[in-house]
């Protein structure tokens, strides 16, 4: 297990690399050019740059989350064999700086959804939460409506760049449906995934959050089924997925502990964190500590552990604690008592396993 931490950037992050190094056991930062509009190439002197500064501190930047997908490829529109080539030079660019795992999602229009970002919890703190019946009961007409008249509706995680377009959008995925989606990413794959392996690149595509369609839109990294496409679109070693235990878990039919017997080896980054869903499916993010959510995250490093798990690994969407004012999800306290926990357990049954032989 080779943890790490995502950092959003000099200036774009409340969290600074002198905080992360304090955190015992961080070996890597999870980096990205977040300034960078999807669809554009990351030139090589923005990628060193950044990565001159991280290593500065001592960290390695072996993983970029994310390189995002420009919607003309989702959408499988005439200009997506432009945006592949720029998507390629970008793998080739961050592979010549040493990077080994590129994140990415698939996720049509909107990335991660939630209905409230300071959700008040028991303890005084603040999370993010997803209010399931608030998102099945907003009609996507008149969600493009009243996001295109006024910015009165908007959700959590919603960038502005892509709101401005987001009645073009509705009305192209119109013609996208689940297969046409699966058909488009199939594409997508069949085009990078030699140019990942030739620069020593592992793609890992990251599960739909949550993991089922929304407004109407098709949502299909979703589960184990979805694995098992990509598997069959692909088996190339650089196929890879991010293993997110809170994201895939969001739907409890998703046993993590299974998915991680099965798929880790094939998942060189995951995602550890814990939410609490609720009967009527919403979900609230929580600690890390397995008792305080639904999701076994002990039973998922155990299982790591068993398989001697050398991916990266990181902390996710913490609480906002002791009074800290942060990116939603992204402060420094909880995530770095996550990982004192993700660590401990590892530790622990490392010891378990050494005792035993
Ligand atoms: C949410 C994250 C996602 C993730 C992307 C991966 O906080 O887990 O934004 O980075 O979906 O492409």
């Amino acid at each position: 297990m080779n943890m790490t931490f995502r950092w959003y950037g000099r200036g774009n992050d409340t969290v600074t690399l002198e905080n992360i190094k304090q955190i015992p056991g961080v070996k890597g930062i999870v980096w990205a050019l977040h300034q960078k509009p999807a669809g554009e190439i990351w030139g090589k002197e923005e990628i060193k740059e950044e990565i001159d500064y991280i290593h500065s501190y001592g960290f390695h930047t072996d993983v970029v989350e994310s390189v995002n997908v420009h919607e003309s490829i989702k959408l499988g529109n005439e200009e997506r064999d432009q945006y592949i080539e720029n998507y390629k030079q970008s793998i080739r660019n961050l592979g010549e700086y040493g990077v080994k795992v590129i994140c990415y999602n698939f996720m049509p229009i909107f990335d991660w959804t939630r209905t409230e970002m300071f959700h008040p919890l028991e303890d005084g703190s603040t999370a993010l939460f997803f209010e399931k019946s608030k998102v099945d009961n907003i009609d996507p007409q008149e969600l493009v409506k009243t996001v295109s008249e006024s910015s009165d509706l908007s959700l959590p995680g919603w960038e502005p760049e892509r709101m401005a377009h987001i009645a073009e959008l509705f009305e192209a995925y119109k013609e996208v449906d689940e297969a046409k989606l699966w058909a488009n990413l199939a594409y997508f794959l069949n085009e990078i995934l030699p140019v990942a392996e030739e620069a020593g690149i592992k793609m890992a595509i990251h599960p739909d959050d949550p993991p089922y369609s929304i407004f109407g839109l098709p949502r299909i990294i979703t589960g184990e089924a979805s694995y098992e496409k990509l598997i069959a679109i692909s088996n190339s070693s650089s196929n890879g997925f991010t293993m997110c235990t809170g994201s895939m878990g969001a739907n409890p039919e998703n046993d993590m502990v299974q998915v991680a017997r099965k798929y880790a080896t094939r998942s060189p980054f995951s995602h550890i964190r814990n939410i609490k869903i609720y009967e009527s499916g919403n979900f609230t993010e929580t600690s890390h500590y397995t008792s305080d959510g639904s999701i076994d995250i002990k039973g998922v490093v155990e299982e790591l552990n068993k398989q001697n798990y050398d991916g990266y690994v990181r902390p996710d969407h913490g609480r906002h604690i002791w009074g800290e004012v942060c990116r939603p999800g992204y402060g420094l306290y909880d995530r770095a008592l996550g990982i004192m926990y993700l660590l401990g357990l590892w530790d622990a049954f490392e010891t378990n396993k050494e005792d035993s032989q």
